[in-house]
């Protein structure tokens, strides 16, 4: 018997194999989740169908964080499911390609950074504000995955940064104000991980490699690891932890100086 029996997910965020929100998917159902999916855009779909189906579900709604009226017809769709559900997994980032490089203060934009907080960290208020009748009242979890370029100055993560940041505080004041409706609200600290999102970034070898050899376990983390500290986390084995950063990274944030 697994420790998610009888909850209810909607994971945001797969659009490949490779996707962290793939590993907290796959966790979630060997912990008995029953789960819904959603894409961001026409050409995502039929991939995210096919791992929805890998998971025995078949409730796969499209969904760009990115406007309101796609938040609304989001939970109106899945109401047609499902009249309440239990964890919402967010793992969705995106600023624009050009300013996750070089020199933050000449890179960054107005409309960059606009976009950047909109998409990563705003999209988690606007998808808690649309999905809380349907959460509110029985135990219930939110978790989001935040980097940590939100802590400390990282070369290239430039207005990400900032956007993680934001993300990372909204979890607590999400939390402080969901906690009343019994919605706990977490996020996780991943290390680098090679996805569709790294895929392109400057130098991110140089990164994992970086990891390898500093931090504590010398290793990278895998989705899998990810997955099943989300999914630890959304269960009720974590009834009493809400609010918080956890780091799933090998240790790597809790070094100060290696080489001795
Ligand atoms: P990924 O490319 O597999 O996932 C990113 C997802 O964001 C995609 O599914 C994409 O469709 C979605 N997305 C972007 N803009 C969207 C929009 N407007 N509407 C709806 N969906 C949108 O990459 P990933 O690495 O799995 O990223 C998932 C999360 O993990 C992100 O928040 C990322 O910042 C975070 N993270 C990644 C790493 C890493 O090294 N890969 C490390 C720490 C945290
Ligand atoms: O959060 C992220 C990446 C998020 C991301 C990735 C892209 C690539 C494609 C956001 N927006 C975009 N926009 C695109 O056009 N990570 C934690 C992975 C990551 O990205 C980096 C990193 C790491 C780690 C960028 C620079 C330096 C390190």
């Amino acid at each position: 018997m697994g420790f998610l029996e009888n909850k209810k997910a909607l994971i945001i965020g797969v659009a490949s194999n490779r996707s962290i929100a793939w590993g907290v998917a796959k966790a979630m159902h060997a912990q008995g989740a029953e789960l819904a999916f959603t894409y961001q855009n026409d050409r995502l779909q039929s991939r995210v169908e096919k791992l929805a189906k890998e998971c025995g579900s078949d409730i796969v709604l499209p969904c760009d964080v990115a406007t309101d009226e796609n938040i609304s017809d989001l939970f109106k769709q899945l109401g047609t499911h499902w009249s309440e559900f239990d964890i919402l997994v967010h793992s969705v980032a995106f600023a624009p390609k050009e300013e996750l490089e070089g020199d933050f203060v000449d890179n960054t934009t107005r409309e960059g950074s606009k976009l950047a907080h909109d998409i990563s960290s705003y999209s988690l208020t606007a998808l808690a504000k649309a999905a809380r009748p349907m959460m509110s009242g029985h135990p219930s979890a939110i978790i989001s995955l935040t980097y940590l370029g939100a802590m400390k100055a990282m070369p290239n993560y430039n207005v990400m940064g900032l956007a993680k940041a934001s993300l990372e505080a909204n979890t607590r004041y999400m939390a402080y104000a969901l906690g009343p409706d019994n919605i706990r609200v977490n996020c996780i600290s991943a290390g680098p991980i090679r996805t569709l999102a790294a895929a392109g970034i400057g130098d991110f070898r140089k990164m994992l490699d970086h990891v390898e050899q500093n931090a504590p376990l010398r290793k990278n983390v895998s989705i899998d690891e990810v997955g099943n500290v989300a999914a630890f986390l959304c269960s009720d084995l974590a009834s009493g932890i809400t609010g918080e950063i956890t780091y799933v990274d090998a240790g790597f944030n809790i070094v100060g100086m290696t080489g001795y």
